[in-house]
C-alpha cells in the first residue's frame, strides 16, 4: 500500500523523461508524499494507495515547475531610458562605454533598500510564477562593492524563503568595473575575487559563481582567477559567454567544468566540442537577443550534432532582457533559434535542472523527484511555445503545495 499526501488524477502528464516525445503519459497520475513525487504513471497502472486529498484535473496537462536558470531579477530602477536610446540607433556597447549600461543599474541597486529591493523583485517573480516557473537562479552584479553585493544576495535568498519559488543564487561580481575603480580595475578585480566572493560565501550566500566575459566586461584572465578561486572555495562556476563576440568563452567555461556556458551565439566549433566533451550546458537567452535586435544566432546546429544539452532561460535584466516571462523566453527560442517546442520545453524543465547543478531534484516528472509541477489549461504541449503572452497556467506545485 502506497501512502501518500495527494494524489492528482485525470491528467495527461508531459514528464519529459523516458522515450515519448515529452514522456508524454496520455491518461496519467502522480502519487504526492512529503512534498515529492511517490509514484508516476497511466492512471491504469496506480497502485493501491491511501492518500488525504485526491485533485481531479479534468484531462488537463501537467509538466514538471519550470526552471528559470538564469536570471538577474534583483535591481534598482530601470533602464528604458537606454532601450529608446538603442531604438534610435545606439548600439549596448556604446552607451556602456558612456558610462551608462550596468553601472546606471548599479547606482540605482546601491541607493535602495534591502525592502525595496524585494519589492521591485517580487513583482517581476510574479510574471514568472504566473508563467509556471518554480525554481529560479538569481544573480548579484549590481552591487559591485561588498555591501551591495551582499546585499542583493540576502535579498534573493529572501526571496527563496517568501517567494513561493526555490532559488539558486550566484555570485557576479565580475558583471562591470564599478565607477570608483575606473581608474585601476585590477583592483576591483582583486576585491571581488579575494573580498567580496569570501565574505558573500561565508554568510551562505552563494550557490555558484558567474561572470561577463566580453571585450566590454572581464577578460578571460580576469575569469579564470576568479574561476580558481571558486574552485578553491569547493563553488561550481558558470559563464556569460561569447555573447556580443567570440571571446573563448564556451572553451574557458569547459576548462572549469562549467555547470553553464551562457549566450555563446558567438561561440566557434572547438568552443561547442570542448562544452560537449565537459558536459556543460548551453542556456540559450532569446530575450536579450530580440531586446537587443541581434542577428548572429547561437549554432543550435553545432550543439545539436554535438549533443551538448540546451536550457533556455529569460535573462531577466533590467539592460538586455527585460522579460518577465518563461513561456515568452519559450517562444522566442522556437521562433528566433529554431528549437522545436519539445526542445525548448526540456530546456526550460530537465535541461535547465542540469544547468543548476539539480537534476537529482528537480525538472522531470519522475519517483523521488521533489513534486515541483505546473497544471496547464492547454490541448497539446506545444501550445506552451505558441501562445505570446496568453495566460495558460491553471495551477502551480511547489514541494506538493499549491503555491
Ligand atoms: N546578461 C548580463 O549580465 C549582461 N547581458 C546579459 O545578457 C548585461 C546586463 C545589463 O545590461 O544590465
Ligand atoms: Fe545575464
Amino acid at each position: 500500500m502506497t501512502r501518500a499526501d495527494l494524489l492528482l488524477t485525470d491528467c495527461r502528464l508531459a514528464t519529459m523523461a523516458g522515450p515519448e516525445p515529452y514522456g508524454a503519459i496520455h491518461d496519467g497520475a502522480i502519487l504526492i508524499a512529503d512534498g515529492r513525487i511517490a509514484w508516476v504513471g497511466p492512471r491504469a497502472d496506480l497502485p493501491e494507495h491511501r492518500t488525504a486529498e485526491t485533485h481531479r484535473l479534468d484531462g488537463r496537462w501537467v509538466t514538471p515547475g519550470l526552471i528559470d536558470c538564469h536570471t538577474h531579477l534583483v535591481f534598482g530602477g530601470d533602464r528604458s531610458g537606454e532601450f529608446e536610446q538603442r531604438l534610435e540607433g545606439a548600439t549596448y556597447e556604446e552607451i556602456a562605454r558612456a558610462g551608462g549600461g550596468i553601472v546606471s543599474s548599479v547606482r540605482a541597486t546601491r541607493e535602495a533598500s534591502e525592502d525595496r529591493l524585494f519589492a521591485s523583485a517580487m513583482r517581476r517573480l510574479e510574471g514568472l510564477k504566473a508563467t509556471g516557473v518554480t525554481t529560479v537562479e538569481i544573480k548579484s552584479g549590481y552591487g559591485l562593492d561588498r555591501d551591495t553585493e551582499l546585499k542583493m544576495l540576502r535579498v534573493a535568498r529572501r526571496i527563496g524563503r517568501e517567494g513561493g519559488v526555490r532559488v539558486r543564487t550566484s555570485y557576479l561580481g565580475l558583471h562591470a568595473v564599478p565607477p570608483e575603480h575606473r581608474q585601476d580595475r585590477a583592483a576591483y578585480v582583486d576585491l571581488a575575487i579575494d573580498d567580496i566572493l569570501p565574505a558573500a560565501h561565508a554568510e551562505g550566500l552563494v550557490d555558484a559563481v558567474d561572470a561577463y566575459c566580453e571585450p566590454i566586461a572581464f577578460s578571460e584572465a580576469e575569469v579564470a582567477r576568479l574561476f580558481d578561486k571558486a574552485r578553491a572555495l569547493g563553488l561550481p562556476v558558470k559563464l556569460h559567454a561569447d555573447q556580443l563576440s567570440d571571446g573563448g568563452g564556451a572553451a574557458l567555461a569547459a576548462r572549469y567544468g562549467a555547470l553553464s556556458a551562457d549566450h555563446i551565439e558567438h561561440s566557434t566549433e572547438a568552443g561547442i566540442r570542448a562544452m560537449a566533451e565537459a558536459g556543460v550546458v548551453a542556456v540559450l537567452l532569446p530575450g536579450a537577443f530580440l531586446m537587443l535586435r541581434e542577428t548572429k544566432l547561437p549554432p543550435i546546429d553545432l550543439l545539436r550534432s554535438h549533443r551538448v544539452a540546451m536550457a533556455v532561460a529569460t535573462d531577466c535584466n533590467p539592460g538586455t532582457s527585460p522579460v518577465a516571462s518563461m513561456t515568452a523566453a519559450i517562444t522566442l527560442a522556437c521562433v528566433q533559434f529554431r528549437l522545436t517546442p519539445e526542445e525548448a520545453l526540456r530546456g526550460a524543465t530537465v535541461n535547465a535542472a542540469k544547468g543548476l547543478g539539480l537534476s537529482d531534484r528537480i525538472g522531470t516528472l519522475e519517483p523521488g523527484k521533489a513534486a515541483d509541477l505546473v497544471v496547464w489549461d492547454i490541448e497539446r504541449p506545444a501550445e506552451l511555445a505558441y501562445w505570446l503572452g496568453a495566460p495558460l497556467l491553471w495551477r502551480r506545485y511547489v514541494g506538493g503545495l499549491e503555491a
